[in-house]
């Protein structure tokens, strides 16, 4: 798409109803006849636009592309998402990521993909991505701070998911330690942050981050380890996977703006609000039998969870399944 296409429908969403020829081209410095041209491109990419002699063009709907146009006509955040790059495919969103910080690409740099082939989970697993229907994105970080506090930004962005999920729907989503957000028990999307580090300094941190918007349930895999969801299964509505994923970004802008600001202090404390074992008795597992019961406790710096024992004694878990009682 050009950057006059992009231009012309971020006019549209500003003006709402009909913009007429003469406002776009004043604006945009562009000729009618240029304007006509690039209309006729956006049409034959799926955008409905009316054309009205005496009162301009009108959008009347927009195809769910994620498309650098598409998004860009919702985004408002200043540093995350100020360079975009959409794929119609790829392996995974968080190699191409990687790469590209390797290449210097400046922070705020998202990566986002129609589907993925190989996309990625924790520990080798498979994030499953079907084209068309999800969101699967990148976000490339480059926070001032120690190897060892990079959990933080992980927490950071499932806050982020959380709040995007209740701007789009009056779903009451939840997150699930480590790094898991969840309706109604059930997985929605998933995080995978991976970082190029020193010992004591950060080159790049890339948040990955996959939200199931629209899968519908025979999209699922059959093998999956914990009940999963998409938001369309959960309120019976699509979502629009542009707008989603620009006020996504809108939310992790503000969240990461604030966080280099006063630190990990608010995401953490709105994370222990999120969670649901809050308030809650857990009992953690290795696998086999509860190694450790006790209250919710919240998180600390490092991404350990807290457990306070009997008696008040606080357990740092590190790794585990963990149960809400
Ligand atoms: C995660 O891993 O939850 C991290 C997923 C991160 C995906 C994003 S998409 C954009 C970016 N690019 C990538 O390549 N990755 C990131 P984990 O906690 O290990 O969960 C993986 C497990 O969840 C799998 O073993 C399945 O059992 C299950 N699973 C796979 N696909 C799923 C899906 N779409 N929805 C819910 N569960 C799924």
């Amino acid at each position: 798409m050009t950057s006059v296409s992009v231009a012309i429908l971020q006019l549209f969403r500003e003006k709402g109803g009909f913009v007429s020829g003469e406002v776009i081209s004043r604006e945009l410095h562009v000729s009618r006849t240029a304007i006509w041209k690039q209309i006729n491109g956006l049409r034959r990419a799926g955008y409905v636009i009316e054309a009205v002699p005496s009162r301009g063009y009108h959008l009347l709907s927009a195809p769910d592309l994620l498309s650098p146009g598409e998004i860009a006509g919702y985004l408002k955040a200043k540093l995350i998402g100020r360079r975009l790059v959409c794929l119609a495919t790829t392996t995974s969103t968080n190699s191409d990521a990687f790469r590209l910080a390797e290449q210097d690409a400046v922070e705020g740099t998202v990566i986002l993909s129609d589907g993925q082939s190989s996309g990625k989970g924790r520990l080798g697993r498979v994030w499953s991505s079907p084209e068309g229907v999800n969101l699967y994105c990148s976000v490339i970080l480059r926070p001032g701070i120690m190897p060892y506090e990079a959990p933080q930004l992980t927490f950071l962005s499932a806050v982020a998911v959380a709040r995007t999920i209740e701007l789009v729907s009056d779903l009451k989503p939840e997150i699930k330690w480590p790094n898991d957000v969840l309706i109604k028990g059930k997985k929605v999307a998933g995080l995978l942050n991976e970082m190029n580090a020193e010992t004591d300094v950060i080159n790049f941190v890339i948040l990955g981050i996959g939200v199931n918007l629209n899968m519908t349930a025979e999209q699922f895999p059959p093998d999956l380890r914990h009940p999963a969801t998409s938001i369309l299964l959960e309120s019976g509505r699509p979502v629009g996977r542009a707008r989603f994923a620009a006020l996504l970004m809108g939310e992790l802008d503000r969240l990461y703006r604030d966080f280099r600001t006063n630190g990990f202090g608010p995401v953490r404390a709105e994370w222990q609000q999120r969670c649901n074992a809050h308030g809650r008795e857990l009992a953690i597992s290795d696998g086999g039998a509860d190694v450790v019961k006790g209250m919710f406790a919240g998180i600390d710096s490092y991404g350990a969870l807290l457990v306070a024992g009997a008696g008040g004694k606080i357990e740092r878990i590190l790794s585990g399944d963990v149960r809400i009682l």
